[in-house]
């Protein structure tokens, strides 16, 4: 049996996450669960550190403060590698990706008809069969033009580059990052780490395979991402592709 790790980053997420952890252990009762939590003060922390003594598959990590989507999800890859677990799920807490396609992410990271083994598989919202509800007009804007810039600023060849739904291989994520994130230059703080992170992985030979999903936007709790963060996250693409013209 592989060993799983869903981890989940949140911050003021109460009105979601009791929920969705309880569907995540009802459809992958063998799974473990890591939140990392930045000390929400909405109660998110006290009910992860309350679970965490009675639930041998809940843990916690809770930082001190609001310290970023990107190095939250970090701190969850660091886990899986030291944990040494087989695969890595990664998901929102605002039920934006659906829990029930957990299962068919795991099992397209092996195809035995091809005999294909997969590094990342990717919950895309950009392949057919995948889609969008509930975004206004300039949020599809901003995530196709910051999936424009991946595809062709970055070279990378898949189509849903921005969204954080993915499962990775982490024997994967240890040979073709260890070495970067002991030496800390992983740049994204926030949203710009599932780009970064799918840049290097494909830079260092990873392969990624794509299946669709319907991504709903949130219906509970606050977005926390904010034009500062957005414009921070574009520098930061625009920096990876010029790293990756000079080849460094
Ligand atoms: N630990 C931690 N989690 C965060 C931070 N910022 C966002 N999150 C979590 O990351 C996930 C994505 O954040 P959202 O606010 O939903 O971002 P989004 O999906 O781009 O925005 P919405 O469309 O409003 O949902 C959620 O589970 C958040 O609780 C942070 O600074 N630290
Ligand atoms: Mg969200």
């Amino acid at each position: 049996m592989p060993q799983i790790l869903v981890a989940i980053a949140t911050f003021n997420e109460m009105e979601n996450l009791p929920q969705l952890v309880k569907a995540i252990q009802r459809l992958l009762p063998e799974a473990d669960l890591l939140i990392v939590d930045d000390n929400s003060p909405d109660g998110t922390s006290m009910w992860c550190m309350e679970r965490q003594k009675t639930d041998a598959h809940f843990n916690c990590i809770i930082r001190a403060g609001k310290l970023g989507l990107g190095t939250a999800v970090l701190t969850a890859v660091q886990y899986a590698i030291s944990n040494e677990y087989d695969f890595l799920v990664n998901l929102d807490a605002d039920w934006s990706h659906p829990p029930e396609k957990i299962p068919k992410l795991l099992a397209a990271m092996e195809e035995p008809e091809s005999h294909s083994h997969y590094d990342v598989a990717i919950g895309s919202r950009y392949i057919p069969g995948g889609k969008t509800m509930g975004w206004s007009c300039s949020r599809k804007l901003m995530s196709g033009g910051v999936n424009f810039l991946a595809r062709y600023w970055l070279g990378l060849p898949t189509k849903d580059n921005s969204g954080s739904f993915r499962c990775y291989r982490v024997s994967t994520l240890n040979r073709i990052l260890e070495r970067r994130i002991g030496e800390g230059k992983i740049r994204s703080q926030g949203y710009s780490f599932f780009e970064e992170i799918l840049f290097r992985l494909h830079q260092g030979g990873a392969k990624i395979v794509e299946i669709p999903i319907t991504f709903t936007d949130r219906k509970r709790g606050k977005s926390k991402i904010n034009k500062k963060e957005a414009l921070r996250s574009l520098a930061i693409l625009f920096l990876l592709g010029v790293s990756r013209i000079f080849g460094r």
